[in-house]
Formats: C-alpha cells, structure tokens, sequence
C-alpha cells in the first residue's frame, strides 16, 4: 500500500500529551501511533458491525471443580463452528490456563464467550477481540 500524507489540526496541549504517552510506550514514531489507533478504532467497527471477526478467549479454572472439564468440552463441540484451535497449559497442581482461539461473525464468537462465562468454577474469562486482518493495512 502506499503512504498517503495527510494534515490534522489539534490542540496543541493534546498532541504534547499524546507525544509524551507515545514516548512513555516506546512507539518511534507519531504516524505509526496513530497508525494504530486507527487500526484500533477499525477493529471495534468490524465488531460493532457484526462481521467476521477473530480472537481468543482466555480461562483460568481449577480442572478439579466438579464437571468443569466435561462441560468446557461439552460448549466446545457445540460451538465447534467458531473455534479453530484450544491450548491447554497447566500452570500448577490445580490451576489450569486455556485458551481458545475463535473466528466468525461476531454474534457466533459472542455466543462462545456467553457460553462459556455461564458455567460455574471458572476462576477468569475473558476476550480478546480482535480481528481476522483482511480489511486491515
Ligand atoms: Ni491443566
């Protein structure tokens, strides 16, 4: 793709702020910071949108709570439409980490999450939307 130029005008207290929280993250340049905010705001228009979206969703549980590992299995297979890949890693004696990597439209990949935020014993999910990349430079 090429690079097209082009001028904002902002108040100069906002790019100073801006500037130094750029800084502070170790971004090198304004361009790919705003780059990526764009992208970032695009992103969530693809989710609002209801497009085809990808991203994981991350659990915590104790795989010895009762049933908890045949239920997961069980919303699994359900949604077996929207998941494309699970990794298992078991962080300690009790605590396991999984983490399930979703692609679809967006009310199919929610429905993953719902479904597995409904069942008991999971200590932590959450989701990380994020996007299949193809409409994105
Ligand atoms: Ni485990």
């Amino acid at each position: 793709m090429p690079l097209t130029r082009f001028s904002v005008s902002l108040d100069a207290g906002l790019v100073e702020r801006f500037d130094r929280e750029i800084r502070a993250q170790g971004c090198p340049t304004r361009s790919k910071a705003v780059g990526d905010l764009i992208r970032a705001g695009l992103v969530q228009a693809e989710w609002r949108r209801g497009d085809e979206v990808a991203g994981a969703v991350v659990m915590v549980y104790d795989h010895h709570k009762r049933d908890i590992l045949r239920k997961l299995t069980q919303v699994q297979h359900d949604c077996h439409d929207a998941i494309i890949s699970t990794q298992h890693i078991h962080l300690d004696h009790d605590n396991c980490l999984e983490i399930v990597a979703v692609r679809g439209k967006r009310a199919r990949v929610e429905n993953v999450v719902r479904r597995l935020k409904a069942l008991k014993g999971l200590k932590h999910v959450s989701l990380a939307a994020g996007t299949t990349g193809r409409r994105l430079a």
